[in-house]
C-alpha cells in the first residue's frame, strides 16, 4: 500500500512542479516552461539523420510524439522519486531539483533564450514539486495511525503506521493547487495569444499593385490523384524547429534591417510593410528534407513586399555589384536563423517579403505576420518564418542555425520529380492508365518530364502549361498497361537542360537526388 501510496506522491510532485513551471513561465517567457525547453532544446541537439528518421515517420505530428515521449518519462521519473523518498526523503528531494537544473539549463540553452531568467520556470517549479514530495512522504513516514495515538514503533507483523487522514488533506490539497496553477497558466498565456489572434483577425491585405499573373488554364490537370496546382493552405505542409506556434502580434512587431552596407539600421512595423508597393506572385516552396517522392513541397499564392529593392532602399548592394555582404541572415522571434546569399535575393527573382498566403494573412502555422520566401532556394536558407531581424554578413562570419548542423551552406532547389497517381502498390486494371504527377525546378522552370516503364525506354510525358518557372509543373502520361508488376520511374529536365539525377542521394547535406519509382500490379 505505502509504496503506491509513494508512487502516486511522486506523480503529484510532478504534476505540481510542471504547473507551478508553466505558470511562472507566464511571466517569463512561455517558451522557458520546462517541457517546451526541454523538447526545443532536444530538437537542437537531433543529429540531422534523427530529425528525417522523425519527420518521415510523424510529419507534422513529430512535435506532439516528442511532448508525450517528454511527459511519459517525467511522470517514470516522478514515480521513481516518489519511490525512492519512502527510505531517503531528502535524495529524492534532491533528484526532483536535479531535473529542475535540467529543465533551466535547456532553457537558457536555446538559440532565442532571453538569457538567466529563463531557469527561473523550472526552478520554481522544481521547488514546489520538492516541497509536494516532502510534505506527502513525510505523512507516509509519519509514526501515527488511524486512531491517533502515538505508537513510535512499529506493532509486530504490521505495517508501520501512518498518517492517513494528513496524507490524503495534504494529497487534495496538492492537487488542487496544482490544477490552480494549470488553469491559471493557461488562461493566461491564452491571453497573450489573442492580442495576436485579434491582431491577424484586423488584418486588411490591400490589393497588390502587382497581381499574380492569371493562372494559365491549362495549368491544373483535371485527373484523379494529381496534386492540386495550388496547395490549399490547411493542407500545406508545414516544416520548423517550434514546439509551440509563435503568435506574436503584428501590432507591437517591428522588422529590423542591420548590418554590412546598412548606414543607419532600419526599423519597420506591420503597417509600414502594407504600406509600400505589394506583389503577389505563385511560387512553390520545398524543403530539403523531402524525400525523393516526398510529401515536403507545396505551391501557394504569395502577396508581400519585393525583398530586393527594399534591401536597396537601405543601401544594400549585391556582391557582384561591390556590396559588401553576402549573406543575408534573418532571425526568427524563436531563435531561428537562416542564411540566404544575397547574391539570389538580389539577382532580379522574386525573392519576397511574404505578408500573405493564397488571399489571406499568413497562418500562424506559416510565420505570421511575415516571412521570407525565395524562389528557387530550399526553405532552410530561404523561406524564415516568425521573421524579425535581417542582418547583412558574410558567410566567412557566421554559420546559421542548420548550417551549424551539417546541413550545405547554399542550398539551390534541386531539379525534382513526383508520381502522384498510381499510389505505390496500387492495382489499376489493364488498359490506359493515367500516370500523373508534379515536377519542379524553381527558379529555373521544368522543359520536359519522360517516364520509363520497366526497363524499357524513357517516353515523353505530357507538361501541363507553364504559370511561372517558379512554380512546379504538372504532368501526365496515357499508359498502356498490360497485366502484372511494373515500375513506373519518372525524371524531369529544367531548362537550363539539367536532367534530374539518378543517383540517389540522402536528404543531408543539400537535398535528395534521384528519381521516384511506384511499383504497381495491373490486373
Ligand atoms: N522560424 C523558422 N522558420 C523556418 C523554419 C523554422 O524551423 N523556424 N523552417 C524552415 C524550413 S526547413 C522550411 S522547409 C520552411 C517550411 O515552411 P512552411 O512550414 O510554411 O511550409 O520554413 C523555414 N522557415
Ligand atoms: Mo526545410
Amino acid at each position: 500500500m505505502r509504496p503506491a501510496l509513494a508512487a502516486f506522491s511522486g506523480v503529484l510532485a510532478g504534476c505540481t512542479a510542471l504547473t507551478v513551471a508553466e505558470l511562472v513561465s507566464v511571466w517569463v517567457r512561455p517558451q522557458a516552461g520546462p517541457v517546451v525547453a526541454v523538447g526545443s532544446a532536444a530538437i537542437d541537439r537531433t543529429p540531422p539523420a534523427v530529425k528525417d528518421w522523425a519527420i518521415r515517420n510523424f510529419g507534422t505530428d513529430d512535435k506532439l510524439v516528442l511532448q508525450l515521449g517528454i511527459l511519459a518519462v517525467l511522470a517514470l521519473l516522478a514515480l521513481a522519486s516518489g519511490l525512492l523518498a519512502l527510505r531517503h526523503v531528502r535524495s529524492a528531494a534532491a533528484g526532483v531539483l536535479l531535473f529542475g537544473v535540467v529543465g533551466g539549463l535547456a532553457a537558457t540553452s536555446r538559440p532565442d533564450s532571453a538569457g538567466i531568467t529563463d531557469a527561473v520556470p523550472s526552478l520554481a517549479g522544481a521547488a514546489a514539486g520538492a516541497v509536494t514530495l516532502l510534505l506527502l512522504v513525510s505523512r507516509l513516514t509519519a509514526t501515527r495511525t488511524e486512531t491517533g495515538a502515538e505508537t513510535g514503533e512499529s506493532g509486530a507483523g504490521d505495517e508501520p503506521g501512518w498518517d492517513r487522514r494528513g496524507f490524503v488533506i495534504t494529497a487534495v490539497a496538492a492537487a488542487a493547487a496544482s490544477t490552480g496553477a494549470g488553469t491559471l497558466g493557461r488562461r493566461l498565456n491564452g491571453s497573450t495569444a489573442r492580442d495576436a489572434v485579434a491582431s491577424r483577425e484586423d488584418v486588411v491585405l490591400p490589393a497588390p499593385g502587382s497581381p499574380a499573373p492569371a493562372t494559365p488554364k491549362g495549368a491544373g490537370l483535371q485527373i484523379r490523384g494529381i496534386s492540386p496546382f495550388i496547395t490549399p493552405t490547411d493542407l500545406f505542409y508545414r516544416v520548423d524547429t517550434a514546439l509551440v506556434v509563435p503568435k506574436v502580434d503584428a501590432t507591437a512587431w517591428r522588422l529590423r534591417i542591420h548590418g554590412l552596407g546598412v548606414g543607419k539600421a532600419v526599423s519597420l512595423s506591420y503597417d509600414d510593410l502594407l504600406r509600400r508597393d505589394l506583389i503577389e506572385r505563385d511560387i512553390t516552396l520545398t524543403c530539403v528534407s523531402n524525400e525523393v517522392g516526398g510529401p515536403y513541397v507545396g505551391n501557394a499564392r504569395w502577396i508581400g513586399v519585393p525583398l530586393a529593392p527594399l534591401l536597396a532602399e537601405c543601401g544594400v548592394r549585391a556582391p557582384s555589384e561591390g556590396g559588401p555582404a553576402d549573406q543575408l541572415v534573418s532571425r526568427s522571434v524563436d531563435g531561428m536563423t537562416i542564411g540566404s546569399p544575397v547574391e539570389d535575393v538580389m539577382d532580379g527573382r522574386d525573392a519576397l517579403l511574404a505578408l500573405g498566403m493564397n488571399g489571406r494573412p499568413l497562418p500562424f502555422e506559416h510565420g505570421f505576420p511575415a516571412r521570407m520566401v525565395v524562389p528557387g532556394l530550399y526553405g532552410y536558407v530561404s523561406a524564415c518564418k516568425w521573421i524579425e531581424d535581417i542582418e547583412l554578413t558574410t558567410f566567412d562570419a557566421y554559420d546559421a542555425y542548420w548550417v551549424k548542423r551539417d546541413w550545405a551552406r547554399e542550398a539551390p532547389v534541386k531539379t525534382q520529380s513526383r508520381i502522384d497517381t498510381p499510389k505505390p502498390f496500387a492495382r489499376p486494371r489493364a488498359g490506359t492508365v493515367m500516370v500523373a504527377g508534379v515536377a519542379w525546378a524553381q527558379n529555373r522552370g521544368i522543359d520536359r518530364v519522360e517516364i520509363r516503364v520497366d526497363d524499357g525506354g524513357w517516353q515523353e510525358a505530357r507538361l501541363a502549361a507553364e504559370d511561372s518557372r517558379d512554380t512546379w509543373r504538372q504532368w501526365s502520361f496515357a499508359w498502356q498497361a498490360t497485366k502484372g508488376g511494373h515500375t513506373l520511374t519518372v525524371r524531369a529536365t529544367d531548362r537550363t537542360g539539367t536532367v534530374q539525377t539518378e543517383k540517389r542521394t540522402r536528404t543531408v547535406p543539400d537535398g535528395a537526388g534521384g528519381r521516384h519509382s511506384v511499383v504497381v500490379t495491373v490486373e
